[in-house]
C-alpha cells in the first residue's frame, strides 16, 4: 500500500515523454510479448547471514511457444555469480547488462545457479535486506532479481519451495510464503525451515522473513469451517500494541467473505512488522510484511488517524489475496488492475466499519490533495500508463486512487448487484492467471450483461475532467433545464482529449421546503455539451450534483453564496452538504488571494450553523468547517502565488475565529471522548476538539496557546495530545517549546512517535519553518537511511506549501539537496520526493524561475538514479 499519509496538523496543508537518455530505456505497454519461457517451479535455498547470505536457485524451465530465443534471467549488480548449471553441468551463459542469457536446445530444462548478496549493505531495501537486526524482503515490482537470477515480471507464475537456514540465536524466526513443512537443527548453532507455496505465483510476491520475533496469535474460522491460524510477528516489546491490527485484520476476513464472497485459502496467514520500509505494506502470498507505522497501535502513541490506517492497510494487503494475489497483473502497465480495485474494496470495508459520510471525504481529501495535483502536472499519467522508464515512479495516486474511482463509477452505473455477478466471473475466469484492465472490464461485462466499453476511456485518458453546470429555472412552466459541458485539458503525451462518461448523481433540493424536489438520478454525461430536464419544479431549485462524488471530477457549478448556504445546511447527501461549504469557502479565498473584496459573512453562517446542528454528528462537523488546504487553493489558480494564498487563508480563519469564538470555545470543549474509546462519535469529538482549536488560534494566539498546552497536558490519548502540539507548533508562544520538549523527552525511544515530532514540526504555518527544518536535518535522530523519518521530515515539508515556496528559494534548495543525498542510498524514496517540483510552471515569475534552477541542478548531479531522472526530466519537460 502506498503511503499517503498527509500532513498531522488539524488545520494544515495536506498533505510529454521524458527527454531521452542514453543509459534509461523507456518500457512501452504496446511493445508487450508473452514470456519466452515460464518458470512452472522453483526451489531456493538460503544460507542466511546479515552481512553475505548465499542462495542456491533451482528453476524448471519451459519454452512458452515455437521460438529459439534463450532464456533470459534478470539480474542486478547486488548479485554475485558463483556458479550456474544447465541440467547439472556447467552452463554456456553471457551476460547482457545485468541479465543471465543462457542458449537452450530442448523444450524444458533444470537451470542452477548460486549467488552471494549482502543484505546489510542494501540500501535501497528491495530485494533481501536487513532492518533492525532482521532479515526481510521486498520484491514488487522488480526486487526478486536482487535476490536470484529469475524472469522478473509478473505473467511468470511458480510453485515455490523454500528452504532457510541461519543462525538459531539471531535468526529464530523462519518465515517464507505457503506452509512450513519441515523444519530443524543443523550444525554450528545454525537452523533450518522449509515452505511450500501450493499457489503458483509471481516472483514479486515471494517473501522470506527471518529475525527474533514473537506473534500475537490468534484464528479465524473461515465460511465453510476452516480454521486458520493468524500471526502478527513483532519485535517482543511492540507485542502490546499489536491488537488493533490483529482485530482488523479477523474484520477484514469476515468482510471479504459476506461482500464478495471470497475466502482466504491457505491455513496460515502472517502479519510481519519491520521498521525500513518504503511503503505501507505489502501482500505477499500468506506473508504480509508491514511498515511498522500500519501495525503497531496504542492510546498513548497512535492518533485516531493512525487507528484508522491500520485497519485500512490490514485490511487491503488481506484483500490483496484475491484481488492481486490469486488473480494478478500481466505486466506493470495492469499495475491499477489490482491496485484500483483493492484500494476500492478497502474503501468500502472502511465505510461499512466506520461513518460512510465521513469516510467518502476523506477518501476525497486525499484525491484531490495527491491525485488531482498529479493529473493537472507534468507527471499526468493515465491509469494504466503507456509507458515507463521506472516502474517505481508508477505506484501513484492516479493508479491507486484515481483507479478507485474508476471502479467506483464502474459499481455506481452498475449497481452492486450486477457488480457482484461480475467480480463472481472476473475471479472465477481469471483465478491463477496473470490478467489485464481490459480483462477486468470484459467479467464486469459478461456477468452484469451491461455494455461498458464507454467507460474503458477512463483507463487510457489522463487528466481531471472539468465539467460546468448551470440550472435553468422556469418557475411559470414549473420546470428546470440543466446545462452540462465538459472539458479536458490536455497532458503530457494526450494533446487532445475525448469526452468521458462522467457519472453524475445529481438532485434538486427546494430552496424553502429544503427537500429533494427532484430526487436524486443518474445522469452520466458522455458528450461534450448536454442538457437534462426537470419536471414539477414547484420552488425556486438548487442544484445538488455529484452526490457522494460519483465522478472524479472538478465541478464548476454556477451558485449564488446564498445558493450554498442553504446547501449546507439542507442537501440530503453529506458529501454534497461538505462540498457545498468547501465551495463557499473557496471563493472567499481566491477572491482574497486575487486582492479582491471577500464577503466572508456567508462562511461564517454557514459554519455557525454548522457547529450548531444537533443533527449532524461532530465528525462531519470536523471536516465540513475545516478550510481547503493551500495547495489546493493553488490548484484551482491560474497564477500561484504562495504567499497571497496563505494570506488570504489566515484572513478568513482569523475572521471565523473571532466572530465564532463562543461556538468554537464550546466544540473544543466538548468532552465524553475518553483516550480508550474509538467510537466513531468520540474520534469526532476529538477532532472537532483539535480542528475548533485550530481556528481560535487564528485569532488569539496566546488564549489558544493556554488551551492547546492544556489539552496537550491532560490528553490521555495521541490525538488529543499530538492535535494540541500541532497548533502550538504554528504559534509564537512560550508553550509551544515546552511541549514540543516534553514530547521529545517523552516519547524519545519510540520512532514512530519521533516521526511524528518530526512531521508536526515540518508541517508548522510560521515565517521561519524553512530554518526549523533545516535545523531538524542536522538532529542526531534524523536518519535517511530510514523511509519513515525521511519522510517525516523532507516529505511532510515538500507538503507544506507556504515554508517549502518560501520568497527566498530556501525550501526549494533544501528539498532538492534531500533529493540529491538521498538518492545514493535510497533512489525509490528519493523519487518520491520531486512531486512537489512539479508546479512550477503555474508560479509567479519569480519563484518559478528559482523552482525550476533546483529542478535542473538536480538534473545536473552526477549518476542519477533513473528513479530520479525520470520524475525530474518529467518535471521540467
Ligand atoms: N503492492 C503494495 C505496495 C507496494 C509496492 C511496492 C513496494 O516496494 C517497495 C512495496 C509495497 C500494496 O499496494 O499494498
Ligand atoms: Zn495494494
Amino acid at each position: 500500500m502506498l503511503d499517503v499519509r498527509t500532513t498531522t496538523l488539524p488545520d494544515a496543508q495536506t498533505a510529454p515523454e521524458a527527454p531521452l537518455s542514453p543509459t534509461h530505456v523507456t518500457i512501452r505497454r504496446e511493445d508487450y510479448r508473452p514470456p519466452d519461457w515460464l518458470v512452472p517451479e522453483i526451489q531456493l535455498d538460503f544460507q542466511l547471514d546479515t552481512d553475505e547470505t548465499r542462495v542456491l536457485a533451482t528453476l524448471s524451465v519451459e519454452r512458452n511457444g515455437d521460438h529459439d530465443r534463450p532464456l533470459r534471467l534478470d539480474g542486478d549488480d547486488q548479485l554475485k555469480l558463483i556458479a550456474a548449471k544447465v541440467d547439472g553441468g556447467d552452463a554456456a551463459y553471457r551476460m547482457d547488462g545485468s541479465q543471465l542469457v543462457i542458449d537452450l536446445s530442448g523444450e524444458r530444462a533444470t537451470i542452477e545457479t548460486e549467488v552471494e548478496i549482502a543484505p546489510a549493505a542494501n540500501t535501497k531495501l528491495m530485494g533481501l535486506y536487513a532492518s533492525g537486526g532482521m532479515l526481510c524482503t521486498q520484491c514488487e515490482a522488480e526486487g526478486f532479481r536482487r535476490i536470484t537470477f529469475f524472469p522478473d515480471r509478473p505473467d511468470v507464475l511458480s510453485k515455490y519451495r523454500v528452504r532457510m537456514e541461519g543462525d538459531a540465536q539471531r535468526f529464530p524466526v523462519l518465515l517464507s510464503n505457503g506452509n512450513r513443512v519441515a523444519h530443524g537443527n543443523a550444525t554450528d548453532g545454525r537452523h533450518w525451515a522449509d515452505w511450500e507455496d501450493p499457489y503458483p505465483k509471481p516472483c514479486y510476491l515471494f517473501a522470506l522473513v527471518a529475525g527474533d520475533l514473537e506473534a500475537n496469535r490468534d484464528s479465524f474460522i473461515t465460511m465453510s469451517g476452516r480454521k486458520v491460524d493468524l500471526a502478527i510477528w513483532v519485535r517482543e516489546a511492540d507485542l502490546p500494541k499489536t491488537q488493533h491490527a490483529m482485530n482488523s485484520l479477523k474484520l477484514a476476513m469476515a468482510w471479504d467473505e459476506k461482500v464478495y464472497g471470497r475466502e482466504y485459502d491457505l491455513d496460515q496467514f502472517n502479519i510481519v512488522a519491520v521498521s525500513d520500509f518504503n511503503m505501507g505494506a505489502m501482500e505477499n502470498k500468506s506473508l504480509n510484511i508491514f511498515n511498522s507505522a500500519y501495525v503497531l497501535a496504542d492510546q498513548e502513541t497512535a492518533t485516531d488517524a493512525d487507528f484508522d490506517n491500520i485497519a485500512r492497510v490490514v485490511a487491503h494487503e488481506y484483500f490483496h489475496n484475491w484481488s492481486g494475489d490469486r488473480v494478478t497483473c500481466r505486466d506493470w502497465f495492469q499495475l491499477s488492475l489490482k491496485e484500483g480495485f483493492t484500494v476500492f474494496r478497502d474503501q468500502s470495508f472502511g465505510a461499512d466499519i466506520g461513518s460512510a459520510a465521513v469516510k467518502r471525504i476523506e477518501d476525497v481529501r486525499v484525491l484531490r490533495a495527491v491525485q488531482f495535483p498529479e493529473d493537472q502536472g507534468p507527471l499526468a499519467h493515465p491509469v494504466r500508463p503507456d509507458s515507463y522508464i521506472e516502474i517505481s515512479n508508477f505506484y501513484t495516486a492516479t493508479v491507486y486512487n484515481k483507479g478507485a474511482e474508476v471502479i467506483r463509477m464502474l459499481h455506481t452505473v452498475l449497481g452492486p448487484d450486477k457488480f457482484r455477478a461480475g467480480t463472481d466471473l472476473y475471479f472465477s475466469r481469471h483465478d491463477g492467471e496473470a490478467a489485464t484492465c481490459d480483462d477486468f472490464v470484459k467479467a464486469l461485462e459478461d456477468g452484469s450483461g451491461v455494455d461498458l466499453t464507454p467507460f474503458k476511456i477512463w483507463y487510457s485518458q489522463a487528466g481531471t475532467p472539468k465539467v460546468r453546470a448551470r440550472l435553468e429555472h422556469d418557475a411559470a412552466a414549473k420546470t428546470a433545464t440543466l446545462h452540462l459541458e465538459q472539458h479536458e485539458d490536455p497532458t503530457p503525451g494526450q494533446a487532445s482529449k475525448q469526452p468521458m462518461p462522467i457519472p453524475l448523481k445529481t438532485a434538486l433540493i427546494g430552496n424553502e421546503s429544503g427537500h429533494e424536489i427532484c430526487p436524486e438520478q443518474l445522469i452520466v454525461l458522455d458528450k461534450a455539451r448536454q442538457s437534462v430536464a426537470f419536471q414539477n419544479v414547484t420552488e425556486r431549485p438548487l442544484l445538488s450534483i455529484n452526490r457522494g462524488f460519483s465522478a472524479p471530477v472538478i465541478i464548476q457549478a454556477e451558485r449564488q453564496p446564498d445558493e450554498l448556504e442553504r446547501l449546507a445546511q439542507t442537501d440530503t447527501d453529506p458529501f454534497a452538504r461538505y462540498e457545498a461549504m468547501q465551495d463557499l469557502m473557496m471563493r472567499a479565498l481566491i477572491a482574497g488571494a486575487q486582492g479582491e473584496s471577500v464577503d466572508s459573512d456567508a462562511v461564517i453562517r454557514a459554519i455557525d450553523a454548522t457547529l450548531k446542528s444537533n443533527s449532524l454528528d461532530p465528525a462531519f462537523k470536523g471536516e465540513a468547517i475545516l478550510l481547503p488546504s493551500e495547495s489546493i487553493i493553488a490548484d484551482r489558480m491560474q497564477i500561484v502565488d504562495p504567499g497571497a494564498i496563505h494570506r488570504s487563508r489566515e484572513a478568513l480563519r482569523a475572521a471565523i475565529g473571532s466572530a465564532l469564538g463562543d461556538a468554537l470555545l464550546a466544540a473544543h470543549r466538548s468532552d465524553g471522548a475518553p483516550g480508550d474509546d474509538l467510537s466513531p462519535h468520540a474520534k469526532g469529538t476529538r477532532r472537532l476538539r483539535t480542528v475548533s482549536l485550530g481556528l481560535i488560534a487564528a485569532s488569539e494566539e496566546s488564549k489558544a496557546a493556554r488551551l492547546a498546552k492544556a489539552q496537550f497536558d491532560a490528553a490521555d490519548n495521541m490525538t488529543d495530545r499530538q492535535g494540541a502540539l500541532g497548533v502550538l507548533v504554528s504559534l509564537e508562544a512560550p508553550e509551544r517549546k515546552d511541549a514540543l520538549d516534553a514530547f521529545y523527552e517523552r516519547f524519545r525511544d519510540d520512532p514512530l512517535v519521533i516521526d511524528k515530532w518530526f512531521a508536526l514540526q515540518a508541517a508548522a504555518q510560521r515565517a521561519d519553518t524553512v530554518d526549523q527544518v533545516l535545523k531538524l536535518a542536522q538532529h542526531p535522530d534524523f536518519v535517511m537511511t530510514n523511509p519513515n523519518r525521511l519522510r517525516s521530515l523532507a516529505g511532510t515539508f515538500g507538503a507544506n506549501h507556504w515554508a517549502f515556496h518560501s520568497a527566498d528559494g530556501r525550501g526549494y534548495a533544501f528539498l532538492a539537496e534531500m533529493i540529491v543525498v538521498a538518492d545514493k542510498l535510497n533512489p525509490q524514496i528519493a523519487a518520491r520526493l520531486v512531486p512537489p517540483f512539479g508546479r512550477w510552471r503555474r508560479l509567479e515569475p519569480k519563484r518559478r524561475d528559482m523552482m525550476r534552477q533546483a529542478l535542473e541542478r538536480i538534473a545536473a548531479s552526477p549518476g542519477l538514479s533513473k528513479d530520479v531522472y525520470e520524475q525530474v526530466s518529467k518535471s521540467l519537460a
